[in-house]
């Protein structure tokens, strides 16, 4: 049985889930334009401080835009990595997928293609974000290692340099042996919609990793490792450590699963289950539908991961929430 429409997205992100379903529902509209404006609610919104301006400053202080928005009937695809200074990421990503013949724009030629769309060239650094990177800075790593002492892995201070190897594995054993990850950097939005006509689109939007390199580009802007969809299968996507999680596509791994005739649950938890053999620790969550409407997801890493959806037979938002 076919439950259409539906809108399923990381987090308790309820307003952004709110949005796609009045445009899914009330407005009996499209699921890519669902995806768009319920991914720009969380843009707007600064949700978590992890979606859109002035959040997650890298070691610079600025904070950059990753975002990417695929179409299920005609698996059309945009995105926008390391958008600079403009701060509709999703909708700069849904220009790439209409506008041009290419799926990936980054940096400031993407900000360059944004412009010449239309779109304004703001600053998208806040009180906030240039708070959090003064922190950063002013927790300079550097006297430890004049002292010989090994850095504590889990403190971030800045600036960077380049890690000897023994350095590197000091900082991978966040992710293989778990001290102290930091919770709190990874609530990118990532949503799956399909409208009345059973057409899925799928989405994501970010501010990235905190304090990383400029240049840095997450699994988010990534087909198939931030988001996927088969309009004969279904959708995924996934937020968390995108460092990790773009080397194994889940939200590929995950529509995949769901061909072979697994559920959509049993899909997101084989997905992160193939990062788990080589990164025991890492945090990540996907959320899964089919295309009938079923839906589920899976997290690892952390406690629990609260997801939004909506359908008819749930009638409005609801949050719930899967233990990892
Ligand atoms: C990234 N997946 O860029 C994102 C992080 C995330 O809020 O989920 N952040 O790695």
């Amino acid at each position: 049985k076919q439950s259409w429409p539906l809108v399923i997205n990381t987090w308790s992100f309820t307003n952004a889930t709110e949005k796609a379903w009045d445009i899914l529902f009330n407005k009996r509209g499209s699921a890519l334009d669902a995806v768009e404006q319920g991914c720009t609610v969380c843009e707007v919104e600064q949700c978590d401080g992890t979606v859109g301006y002035g959040g997650s400053p890298d070691e610079n202080g600025e904070t950059t835009l990753d975002a990417m928005i695929m179409d299920g009937p005609t698996h059309d695809t945009g995105a926008v990595a390391n958008l600079r200074r403009v701060k509709s990421a999703i909708s700069v990503a849904r220009k790439v997928m209409e506008h041009t013949v290419h799926t990936l724009l980054v940096g400031d030629q993407a900000t360059q293609f944004a412009l010449s769309m239309g779109f304004k060239e703001e600053n998208l650094t806040t009180s906030v974000s240039a708070a959090l990177h003064e922190q950063w800075i002013s927790k300079s790593c550097q006297p430890n290692y004049w002292k010989n002492v090994e850095p504590d892995p889990t403190t971030s201070c800045g600036p960077y340099r380049p890690f000897t190897p023994k350095e590197k594995n000091l900082k991978q054993s966040v992710r293989t042996e778990g001290k102290n990850y930091n919770t709190h950097n990874h609530d990118t939005i990532g949503m799956i919609a399909i409208d009345e006509h059973g057409n899925m689109a799928g989405g994501t939007s970010t501010n990235g990793a905190i304090h990383k390199i400029p240049g840095r580009v997450g699994d988010s802007p990534i087909p198939g490792s931030g988001a996927y969809v088969d309009q004969f299968v279904g959708g995924a996507a996934a937020t968390g450590d995108g460092d990790i999680m773009m080397r194994f596509m889940p939200a590929l791994i995950a529509v995949e699963g769901m061909r072979t005739g697994l559920t959509p649950i049993a899909a997101a938890e084989v997905a992160l289950g193939r990062i788990a053999v080589y990164y025991p620790k890492y945090m990540g969550a996907v959320i899964v539908t089919n295309i009938d409407g079923e839906f589920g997801a899976a997290c690892h890493g952390f406690d629990t991961f609260p997801y939004s959806v909506a359908n008819t037979a749930l009638g409005t938002v609801t949050v719930f929430s899967v233990k990892c």
